[in-house]
């Protein structure tokens, strides 16, 4: 048994990049030898993210109904779970929109489980094009809190955004996930500690960072579709993303994150979108066969309050062409967080 995996937390706004960049990382590990598993982590459950992350064969568990900090315990669980299989590394994912991490999640696990796990520097991901468009102040709160805690800081996407604009920060790197750009050197420096964890904690107001959350609507969903004559998954997410997005745009909803996966027996396909009006971007059996029966997941994050979302998901769902069973919709806005410990700057224990 590996006795203490490295612990790598990645960071970000929703839509920043953590999962495709875990996966990736946890792919070029495997190519050096060393096993991965993956913690993610979610305010409900059914989540694309854990299907992505079962589907490359890594080792992944998931904490839900609520972030790291509020089910602190629920994470520790997880990650000794996931110990058993001896990773060498645990790749943990917190809620995009979850801030406050140092205090919260970096300093309990340093202080009671450092016997566990080697906890390495904290990685916030930026997507560019979020950095470039902060119009909605509650976005720009949490989008800013993530990145004053962060040991590093790396722009993703660079296959599409070779030049970010510039931050204020001391170190950033670049990494893309689609040509593997960075991602070698970021792996090599965060577990070296030649980038160390520094353990700089936030000064932030709860209230505040409670009413950002709550600004959002958070809808997870899985239904079972019935296609006949039988739909390739391309088909029955195609539309269905085209009508999720004009159904937003034109309620004047901005979509945050817009994750849909559908798995048959033919293949799985998962196709996505950060903004209205984008191009959704594709992954997996994108030229899998019709199948008969889908099986499709949706977590959508939305700038809205959670009925307008609920009733335009319900209704783009009940329009999919197939006999749709087994609707499971939960759509909220996120509770205040209530982190489990938190530590005080300056007291040498947790309270
Ligand atoms: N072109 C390109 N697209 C990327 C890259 N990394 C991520 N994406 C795309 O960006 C979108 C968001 O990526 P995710 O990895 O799901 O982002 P996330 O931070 O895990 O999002 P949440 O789990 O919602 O917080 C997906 O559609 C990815 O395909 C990259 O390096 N290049
Ligand atoms: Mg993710």
């Amino acid at each position: 048994m590996i006795s203490r995996p490295h612990l790598v937390i990645v960071g970000g706004f929703l839509g920043a990049g953590k999962t495709t960049l875990i996966l990736a990382a946890a792919r070029l590990l495997a190519e050096r030898g060393l096993r991965s598993a993956i913690i993610l982590n979610d305010q409900s459950d059914t989540l694309v993210d854990t299907e992505l992350a079962l589907a490359g064969g890594f080792e992944a568990g998931e904490v839900t109904g609520g972030c790291f900090c509020c089910r602190f315990s629920e994470l520790i669980r997880i990650a000794e779970q996931l110990r058993e299989h001896s990773p060498h590394v645990i790749f943990a994912e917190p809620v995009g929109s979850c801030t406050d991490l140092s205090a919260t999640i970096l300093h309990p696990i340093q202080d009671a489980y450092q016997q566990s796990f080697q906890l390495v520097a904290l990685t916030v991901l930026v997507d560019p094009a979020r950095a470039a468009d902060l119009q909605n102040p509650d976005v720009a709160f949490l989008f800013h809190k993530q990145l004053e805690e962060a040991d590093v800081v790396c722009f993703t996407k660079s296959d599409l955004y070779p030049n970010p604009s510039s931050l204020p920060l001391a170190r950033t790197r670049q990494l893309s996930a689609k040509t593997g750009q960075g991602i070698s050197a970021w792996l090599d420096e965060i577990m070296s500690g030649s980038l160390p964890l520094s353990g700089a904690t936030l000064d932030i107001d709860y209230k505040r960072y409670a009413q950002a959350e709550a600004a959002l609507a958070w809808l997870n969903a899985d239904v079972h579709i019935e296609c006949d004559p039988p739909r390739s998954p391309a088909m029955l997410l195609g539309p269905l993303l085209d009508e999720l997005d004009r159904a937003l745009t034109q309620h004047g909803i901005s979509i945050v994150h817009l994750k849909a996966l559908d798995q048959t027996e033919t293949g799985t396909l998962k196709a996505a979108i950060c903004t209205n009006g984008s191009e959704p971007a594709v992954e997996g059996a994108l030229d899998a066969s019709p199948a008969t029966h889908h099986h499709l997941l949706l977590n959508l994050r939305a700038a809205s309050d959670p009925a307008p979302v609920q009733a335009i998901v319900a209704r783009a769902v009940a329009n999919l062409q197939g006999t749709a069973s087994g609707l499971r919709l939960r759509c909220f806005s996120p509770a205040p967080p209530k982190p489990e410990r938190r530590y005080r700057p300056g007291s040498e224990r947790i309270p």
